[in-house]
């Protein structure tokens, strides 16, 4: 074999006339002359045995890569010229072919959604406020005078901006409730749903970041009895009839009275355990009967109006439904969970 012999092996002109082949005969053809047994690799492979040792892998090695490389080129081309010649028509087959991976809602939004069409159904809006709050929304005009006991179990987390411990991550969505009542006359019906903060350590149910949805309804003659049905409404519309929930007396400086709302732990079902701190209830949220002091810091005239208001927490209720748990689990993105729901 002439020296030069694996010169004749040129990959970029076999592409050039692979690509040039408009038919599946040329095609055919093209692929004798390049790697059939008249071809210029069949010869060089024929030549190896006469080589001398040193040089007989090289050219072997360089014959094979070739021939591999040439022959991908040829069915790849092959490949495409089936189709034209089937149908007369080139068909792009470049699209469509591959599924693509759609995302979706992430659990904790879902259930918000939920919620909220829950509460549409029954005539209330949907508002919203900041996360960053001032004392007299998250606080004062909620009832919690500057050093009350109250304020020491809501874990504030301040900002640094203005006057010290004025504002803050809001530590709950109640703030909310005090905005729509300031700038919106009864008859009002209203849930907040959105993220809060406290400076808390993360355990199985607790987490500093976490979502609320608070309601509020104010108009003449809302009663108790109202609150309990509302809330009887949207927890089994969450969870289903067989709910088991408990309103148990509670403190909260805005409402009086006040009450906590809790189901049964699906954990331990209600035996006890780590996720309900060995109560068998896990408490969903707070509720009450507007304060008239925070009726009277709105403007809003307690002798005419009374109303209700309650604040859930929204992670809760999936990790009641799915049983999921710890709360983290809601943070981690991790993908194995999140393509669950
Ligand atoms: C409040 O935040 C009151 N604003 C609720 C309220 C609204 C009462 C209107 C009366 C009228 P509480 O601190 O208990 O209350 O929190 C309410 C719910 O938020 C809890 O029951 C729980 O479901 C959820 N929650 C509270 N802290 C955390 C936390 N660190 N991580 C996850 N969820 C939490």
């Amino acid at each position: 074999m002439p020296a030069d012999a694996l010169a004749e092996l040129d990959l970029d002109a076999a592409r050039a006339a692979v690509g040039a082949a408009g038919t599946l005969d040329e095609l055919e053809d093209l692929r004798k002359r390049l790697v059939g047994k008249q071809s210029v690799a069949a010869r060089v492979k024929q030549s190896i045995k006469d080589l001398p040792a040193d040089r007989k892998p090289v050219v072997g090695k360089a014959v094979s890569e070739y021939t591999a490389a040439v022959t991908t080129l040829l069915d790849e081309r092959h490949a495409d010229l089936v189709p034209v010649e089937a149908t007369g028509t080139a068909l792009d087959l470049t699209l469509g072919g591959h599924g693509r991976m759609r995302g979706h809602l992430h659990l904790v939004t879902q259930c918000r959604r939920e919620l909220e069409d829950v509460f549409v159904s029954l005539g209330y809006r949907v508002e919203e406020g900041p996360e960053v709050e001032d004392d007299w929304h998250n606080f004062e005009a909620l009832n919690f005078p500057p050093g009350h006991p109250a304020r020491a179990m809501q874990d504030t987390l301040y900002v640094n901006l203005g006057e010290p411990e004025q504002v803050l991550l809001r530590t709950h969505t109640s703030p909310v409730q005090v905005r729509v009542m300031e700038t919106q006359k009864p008859p009002i019906y209203s849930v907040m749903p959105g993220r809060t903060y406290r400076n808390e350590t993360l355990d199985a149910r607790h987490s500093p970041v976490f979502h609320q949805i608070e309601g509020l309804a104010v108009d003449r003659g809302i009663t108790f009895g109202d609150l309990a049905g509302t809330l009887e409404a949207f927890t089994s519309a969450y969870f289903g009839k067989q709910l088991q929930s408990r309103l148990i007396p509670s403190f909260f400086p805005f409402t009086e009275p006040s009450a906590e709302f809790s189901i049964t732990c699906v954990f331990c079902d209600g035996a006890g355990c780590r996720v309900c701190s060995k109560t068998g209830w896990i408490e969903l949220g707070g509720c009450g009967m507007v304060d008239p002091n925070v009726f009277r810091k709105v403007g809003i005239d307690p002798e005419e109006y009374s109303g209700f208001a309650f604040g859930f927490g929204l992670e809760r209720m999936p990790m009641l439904r799915y049983g999921v748990e710890p709360i983290k689990t809601f943070f981690d993105n991790d993908i194995r969970f999140l393509t669950q729901y």
